[in-house]
């Protein structure tokens, strides 16, 4: 998808602020520093619209972008990021599960992870309880880019295998640096609008 029209609607902590507009929702998750406003980014052809330099632990709140008045990117603070107080943790644990259990225009969760890496238990967390609501849920590989294109098969299968990943939920390798995987992206997400 070409996108020219995107508008930063809002940034909410509770149910009241979420907007209005009975879009289709895509809500990002994914450790801090991962790659997902960068995702966002490049999904939209911005170069940074979506915060990308915003200290990480510190992000406290859903960002909700407007895509073409067809549907939402949500950016969500991510987790796994150790300096983060105990208290705070526990107000962002409350803040995604209240969106992602009552907000029916949420069509399915962008999960991204590294593809570099096996995903961290916080990472499997974030599956399992996207799973056990039944959100569907598309996993992006991310930074790609950082490891040679001959691995990127034998990394995706750690990915899927570690996240025991349902068979129904897609998985793709993708680059915010080189583009790569953007088309199949957006297939992903325009089939589940
Ligand atoms: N090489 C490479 N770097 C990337 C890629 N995606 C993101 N980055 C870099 O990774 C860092 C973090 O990216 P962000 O998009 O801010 O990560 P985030 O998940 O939004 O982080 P928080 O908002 O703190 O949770 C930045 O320096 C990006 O430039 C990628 O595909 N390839
Ligand atoms: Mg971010």
């Amino acid at each position: 998808m070409k996108v020219n029209n995107v508008e930063m609607v809002i940034s909410a902590v509770k149910p009241e602020q979420y907007p209005i507009d009975d879009l289709p929702e895509f809500a990002l998750a994914g450790r801090s520093n991962v790659g997902k406003s960068s995702f966002i980014n490049k999904m939209i052809g911005r170069k940074a619209l979506a915060r990308t330099s915003s200290k990480p632990g510190k992000t406290q709140t859903l960002n909700f972008y407007k895509i073409e008045e067809k549907l939402f990117f949500v950016d969500v603070p991510g987790y796994g990021y150790a300096k983060v107080s105990k208290s705070d943790r526990q107000a962002w644990g409350e803040m995604i599960e209240r969106y992602i259990t009552a907000r029916n225009v949420l069509r399915a969760v962008i999960l991204i992870v590294d593809l570099r890496h096996v995903p961290t238990n916080d990472d499997c967390m974030m599956y399992d309880f996207l799973k056990h609501y039944n959100i569907p849920t598309i996993v992006i590989a991310t930074k790609a880019d950082k490891i040679p294109k001959g691995k990127w098969d034998k990394h995706k299968k750690v990915v899927k295998e570690t996240l025991d990943m349902d068979p129904n939920d897609p998985i793709i390798v993708f680059s915010s640096e080189l583009g790569l995987g953007f088309d199949q992206a957006w297939n992903e997400i325009q089939k589940r609008m």
